[in-house]
């Protein structure tokens, strides 16, 4: 049976960050656009006033200081509220698919891969962009590979969800090299007009490379285990799909985007992922001081201090469980992945870490890591 190991990684950013106090100040404008145009029903007590949001507030509740977005002019224009990202024709690459490519293209050159040693490709992200073809197959296409690919969502626990089935894929001999890539456009599907959630998303992809122990580079992550979990919840909820296609942009479609009970996500995940890093590490015989880094999902500044030190047993410094989201925010999937991809390059061999994801379904997944000589 090979062993799966990670041998590199990829991240594609966005050409376009947005601030929280430029964001704020596009919700406000439109807070009070849309007060101005009810003010008879709100003043009749038929409708509520809305109310603005503040940076102070996102700063705190989230430590979320910035986002990139593939498209910045649409999402910040009070009167429109969302990205301008222009349907393409079928002869061009999908925008998806084009950031997966780029993500993927950084960890094909850091293995030394061409498109054609790719066995398997896998798309898993948050939301794709269409029904069909499969994201994967498109982005299989247009790197040269061969083999076969396909779409998963596991909404932001969808990479730790992807490198758990590639790894399977590697250890029953189905495939060598596995690409596995999580093109996040967050962006689309976050409602800008709700004060209790504007903040929290950006868009990214990242891009990882399973493959078998013995065609992988010196230095790969050798896979030490993977635990993946789900278990029912409304919390987080996102109700678009082919059955009620309701127009997304407006308010009165706003269980068509992103919707949740951000408290009770926060209050319900904690103990949830705190139990089952602990529970795996009983397993593999991983004590806390073995491990260096967490590389956990990034959702909440708040949520990873809890989760750190429950795990750690002390509360852990930015070394051992790196931040992004002040920058990127929430990418969904790809947060895990941008920590491991931007915090890794210090690790010699023998060192041991932790890619920790969890969100919507609720689902949540871990992947313990040890660097190769
Ligand atoms: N500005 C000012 N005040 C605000 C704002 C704002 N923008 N928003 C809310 N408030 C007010 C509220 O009205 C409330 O006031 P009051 O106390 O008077 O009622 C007060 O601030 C506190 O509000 P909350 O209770 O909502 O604030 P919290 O401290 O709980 O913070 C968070 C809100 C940041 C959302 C926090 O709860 C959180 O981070 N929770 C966890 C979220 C999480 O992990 N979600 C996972 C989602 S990821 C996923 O799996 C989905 C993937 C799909 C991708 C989707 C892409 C779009």
């Amino acid at each position: 049976m090979s062993r799966p190991v990670i041998s590199a990684t990829g991240l594609y950013t966005p050409p376009h960050s947005i601030s929280n106090a430029e964001l704020v100040t596009s919700l406000n404008s439109w807070t009070d656009n849309w007060n101005a145009e009810h003010a008879d029903e709100i003043a009749a007590g038929k409708l509520e006033a809305k109310q603005h949001s503040s940076v102070e507030f996102i700063e705190k509740a989230s430590g979320i200081k910035s986002r990139f977005v593939v498209e910045k002019s649409g999402v910040i224009d009070p009167k429109v509220m969302r990205p301008y990202i222009p349907e393409r024709p079928n002869e061009q690459i999908s925008v998806l698919a084009e950031i997966a490519v780029s993500a993927a293209r950084e960890a094909m050159a850091k293995a030394g891969r061409e498109g054609r040693e790719i066995d398997a490709v896998i798309c898993a992200a948050s939301n794709m962009q269409r029904a069909y073809p499969a994201m994967a197959v498109e982005v299989q296409a247009a790197i040269g590979a061969e083999g076969f690919a396909f779409d998963m969502n596991v909404a932001c626990s969808s990479a730790t969800f992807g490198i758990q089935t590639a790894a399977d894929f590697v250890r029953a001999g189905h495939a060598k090299t596995v690409l596995m890539v999580n093109p996040e456009i967050c962006s689309g599907h976050l409602n800008f007009t709700d004060r209790d959630s504007h903040f929290i998303f950006g868009d990214v992809a990242t891009a990882v490379l399973i493959e078998a122990e013995d065609v992988a580079p010196r230095g790969s992550w050798s896979i030490l285990g993977t635990h993946l979990k789900t278990q029912f919840s409304n919390n987080i909820r996102n109700n678009f799909g082919f059955l009620n296609r309701a127009d997304p942009s407006g308010v009165g479609a706003r269980d068509k985007l992103f919707v949740q009970e951000g408290r009770k996500v926060f209050k319900e995940v904690v103990p949830m992922v705190s139990a089952m890093i602990q529970s795996e590490m009983d397993r593999l015989g991983i004590r806390p001081s073995d491990l260096k880094r967490m590389w956990l999902h990034q959702a909440n500044a708040g949520m990873n201090r809890l989760i750190a030190e429950r795990v750690l047993g002390h509360e852990a410094s930015e070394n051992e469980s790196p931040t992004v989201l002040d920058t990127y925010a929430n990418t969904s999937s790809a947060g895990s992945i941008i920590a491991f991809h931007k915090h890794s390059g210090d690790f010699r061999p023998g060192e041991k870490g932790v890619i920790c994801s969890f969100g919507a379904g609720y689902s949540a997944g871990t992947v313990f890591v040890e660097k190769a000589a």
